[in-house]
């Protein structure tokens, strides 16, 4: 068997789906925000109200920049008011045009953000090992109008960024990387930041760091980071004086302050996500038919997602089986990042063959399952969703005809 099985979930008779009280009383979320000191938040609002200076690169801003360049060891960071406006605005401030390679296994943003200034993404398959863009496949999809790439450090695991550096140089495009999932992470002993032409990172309140909303565009690069400037205000250079088109990419005051309240327990985070992290290694690692993503623990990682793909002829079960039991017990357990870019519009649309150019986006859509985890999630929570699953797959057979029957 695969260790003891939590008082609760001895039964499958105890499965909220087959009649049972729910095992969680509030919703499980797989990201809820984690806060820093509270107080210390609250005394930047007041010194935020008191200067009466809310938006348009203000102190709270500025410091926070400075403090992020500091951690990351980049040369440049433009805060964003969130990661889509932060890759909208690197990807015109790198001149990207006609088409622009990204992985189709990605959150929609990383499409879209390319699309809707009429840049055509195309979709590249992963590699299904780390889940990221296959850097083999990238060569085969280069045409005369293609002038980039987009990588995502999907879950925080870097790219095979040396490979795609090398594909970028040699073929002379311009390489950005979405890092949203990635603040906090290493790569070859170097902070993710430093990477390709320059890197996006979001701050989203379900990012393990946040800033409410907000993101960051960091670069090595003084002429991208200049221009760049300029488009997240709007194009303008100076009082009346407006150079090209721009956009409003503002952070607030309010949302900086948040940063630098968390930026003191950054560290605090990465500990509660790693304890849960191995939590669920310990729990799961034996289940039939899961297999947790692999965070290399010799890098800096932040550990905020706790993804696991589930072999349905393994388990005996499938991942949209076990997402109605869990739901059913309240824990909001997600399918990041299903069913990929290429099947949602307007790409299904445009691109209709496009599913069968991605096989390895595919397997790993449809067995992705996210479990919860951040400061909000406890040992014994852990404990107790993986208790269900364990029944689950213990009693495969009768849950899924029970799901089967009720529709
Ligand atoms: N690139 C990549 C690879 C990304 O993953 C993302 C965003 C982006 C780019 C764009 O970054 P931003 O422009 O957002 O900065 C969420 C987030 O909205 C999104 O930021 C994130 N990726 C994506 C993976 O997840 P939803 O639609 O799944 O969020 P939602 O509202 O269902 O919330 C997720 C969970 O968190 C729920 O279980 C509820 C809980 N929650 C949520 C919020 C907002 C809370 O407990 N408190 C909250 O305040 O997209």
């Amino acid at each position: 068997m695969w260790g003891a099985v939590k008082e609760k979930f001895v039964s499958i008779t105890q499965l909220a789906i087959l009649g049972g009280a729910p095992a969680f009383e509030m919703p499980l979320h797989v990201g809820r925000p984690n806060i820093g000191d509270r107080q210390q938040f609250m005394a930047s609002v007041g010194q935020i109200l008191d200067n009466r200076w809310l938006t348009n690169f203000g102190p709270f801003v500025g410091q926070f920049e400075r403090e992020l360049c500091r951690f990351l060891g980049v040369k440049h960071c433009l805060t964003v008011c969130n990661a889509t406006i932060g890759l909208e605005i690197a990807a015109r401030a790198l001149g990207l045009a006609g088409e622009v390679i990204v992985p189709a296994f990605t959150f929609i943003a990383t499409a879209h953000s390319l699309h809707w200034q009429g840049i055509t993404p195309v979709f590249c398959d992963i590699d299904p090992a780390t889940h990221t863009i296959d850097p083999a496949q990238v060569e085969h999809l280069i045409t005369p109008r293609t002038t980039g790439i987009v990588g995502v450090h999907l879950w925080g695991r870097p790219c095979d960024i040396e490979a795609l550096q090398e594909i970028a140089a040699r073929r002379k495009l311009k390489l950005l990387f979405d890092a949203a999932h990635a603040f906090g992470c290493s790569y070859r002993g170097r902070m993710i930041g430093n990477f390709g032409d320059a890197e996006v990172f979001s701050f989203h309140a379900t990012k393990f760091f946040n800033t409410f909303e907000g993101g960051a565009i960091v670069t090595n690069d003084d002429d991208l980071a200049r221009h760049a400037n300029i488009i997240r205000d709007f194009g303008f250079t100076g009082y009346d004086r407006v150079v090209e088109v721009g956009t409003n990419g503002k952070m607030t005051e309010v949302c900086a302050a948040m940063g630098l309240t968390n930026l003191r327990s950054l560290d605090d985070f990465v500990r509660i996500n790693r304890r849960n992290y191995h939590a669920y290694r310990r729990e799961l690692d034996a289940l039939p038919g899961f297999h947790l993503i692999h965070y290399d623990e010799s890098e800096r990682g932040n550990f905020q997602y706790m993804a696991v793909e589930v072999d349905a002829q393994e388990a005996g079960i499938g991942r949209d089986d076990l997402i109605k039991v869990l739901h059913a017990e309240k824990v909001l357990a997600r399918r990041y990042f299903w069913p990929g870019c290429h099947r949602m519009e307007p790409y299904r649309t445009l691109y209709p063959d496009a599913a069968a150019t991605l096989p390895r986006t595919e397997a790993v859509a449809d067995r992705i399952l996210v479990l919860p985890t951040g400061s909000a999630v406890s040992e014994e929570d852990i404990e107790t969703v993986c208790g269900i699953l364990r029944v689950a797959v213990a009693n495969a057979a009768e849950v899924r005809q029970r799901i089967t029957s009720h529709g």
